[in-house]
């Protein structure tokens, strides 16, 4: 039929050329379709088409038409590829999200349609900001090397003062944390009002910096209902007179939208951009058959510059992940080359004067290992955030299927559960950090540490309660 003629090419020549992005869907049909109808619909809807052709289209329309360009029957999955010149120009993420994650989504034609991996040409990566401040300049000013950076998130999630707030965070710094978040729906509440909170959090960080000798680091939630708040929060924070590098901006970047999370990215380049993925679960969730994977989510928001995103813990912690999905996410986002699901990533970019001299123009580059070690060319990484029902018995296990420690966690129950409170529960972490890099049993460690003792029996029994 016609829509296949437009909307699916099973011999497109260089689907690596640098013109497209190119993705893989999980599809099963719905209704009466066959998987190459219903592909060729998915293809149309998320690029130029509807459901008839129509008679308005031109020669060059038809050019901006995604194609279909491999099947595979038995895993059902469809390879489209999208020209990226469909996508509005001046680095837009939403954009691109709202033709191959839009529509489709909610079509007939489609029982399930997961997007799995996506792949950035390298001349569409140089239209994108990618991260600016990193994980690295924080290690720098935090002067933390070669293992996670310890953080927590205040729990109860809601209901402090700005007052309590503020000395749940000196008791974790003081205790010997790094990082302390916002949780996510942190915001103006009329008991804790913005303001009142972030000069608490000003003062209790003095003294712990104070009292601890060493940098700490507040990330603080400016989601907002509009733009001018969002700005509000972020300059009402730089003017309480906190040193640059010690706070962050968290954005909740599938509630707030993607729009927000490149404004601060490219309002703020030299602060840490948090993306916090709460709602994420509706898309990623493997037992959802619609959405987009955990991989794909990380990959769009380094391309969009966030510093950070949460990752997920593997399985390890509370919610529902693998290390299938979340730890090819983490890796996906923090090296400069890595494999993803179905696409090998490189993360280079480079400039027009130098295509031709190396050759990339027209070449196939998404199997090509390109100047992997030139990371001052690269885009920049973005940190995986590990995050959700950890505690310090599990930094280990995480670690361990992580595979590397260039990582920031977040422990709110793992800290503020601790029966010393959270100043133990944060030298509890730190223990628990200490006998990984000393590779010594956090069992073994725990005699003659004594909070680390207190986790590991408090912890343990507790997970053994909740089975
Ligand atoms: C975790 C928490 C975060 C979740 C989000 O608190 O508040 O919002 O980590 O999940 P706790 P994810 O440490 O007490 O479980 O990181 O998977 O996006
Ligand atoms: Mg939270």
């Amino acid at each position: 039929n016609s829509k296949q003629e437009a909307y699916v090419n099973l011999e497109l020549p260089d689907p690596t050329n640098g013109e497209y992005l190119l993705s893989v869907f999980h599809l099963v049909p719905g209704g009466k379709f066959n998987v190459l109808q219903a592909a060729a619909e998915v293809a149309a809807e998320s690029s130029t088409g509807t459901n008839f052709k129509v008679n308005t289209e031109t020669s060059f329309s038809k050019t901006m038409n995604a194609l279909v360009y491999q099947i595979d029957l038995e895993r059902e999955l469809v390879w489209i590829a999208y020209p990226w010149r469909l996508f509005d120009r001046g680095g837009n993420v939403q954009n691109i999200l709202t033709y191959i994650v839009g529509n489709i989504l909610g079509m007939k034609e489609v029982a399930a349609l997961k997007l799995l991996d996506v792949w950035f040409s390298p001349s569409m990566l140089e239209q994108y900001d990618g991260p600016s401040y990193t994980v690295d300049d924080m290690r720098k000013y935090l002067d933390v090397y070669e293992r996670p950076i310890l953080g927590t998130i205040v729990k109860p999630k809601m209901g402090l003062t700005s007052a309590e707030y503020a000395e749940v965070c000196y008791d974790f710094w003081a205790g010997g944390g790094d990082f302390v978040k916002n949780d996510e729906p942190q915001a103006n509440q009329d008991f804790c009002p913005y303001d009142k909170m972030v000069k608490h959090v000003k003062e209790a960080m003095d003294k712990a910096v104070r009292e601890t000798g060493q940098k700490k680091v507040h990330s603080f939630n400016v989601s907002a209902a509009d733009f001018d708040t969002m700005i509000q929060r972020c300059e009402m924070i730089i003017n309480a007179g906190f040193e640059p590098g010690s706070y962050a901006f968290l954005i909740d970047g599938i509630t707030a939208g993607w729009t927000a999370v490149q404004t601060l990215r490219r309002r703020y380049p030299n602060v840490f951009i948090h993306f916090h993925r709460a709602a994420h679960g509706a898309f990623t969730r493997p037992e959802n058959p619609l959405g987009f994977s955990v991989l794909v989510l990380s990959k769009f928001a380094r391309l969009a510059g966030a510093s950070g995103i949460h990752t997920g813990t593997a399985g390890v912690g509370k919610m529902k992940g693998t290390p299938e999905e979340d730890v090819v996410a983490a890796h996906g986002i923090q090296y400069l080359s890595s494999e993803g699901h179905f696409f090998k990533q490189a993360w280079t970019k480079i400039p027009e004067t130098d295509k031709d001299a190396i050759g990339l123009v027209n070449e196939d580059v998404a199997h090509h290992v390109i100047l992997e070690d030139d990371s001052w060319r690269g885009m920049k990484k973005c940190c995986p955030i590990v995050s959700g029902g950890l505690n310090p018995v599990r930094l280990k296990p995480f670690i361990d299927v992580m595979g590397n420690v260039d990582f920031i966690t977040t422990m709110g129950s793992g800290v503020h559960a601790h029966p010393g409170g959270t100043q133990l529960g944060a030298r509890a972490l730190v223990q628990a950090c200490d006998a990984y890099l000393k590779g010594i049993d956090i069992q073994e460690y725990s005699r003659g540490h004594e909070e680390l003792a207190q986790a590991i029996e408090y912890f343990a029994k507790a997970s053994k309660d909740a089975m």
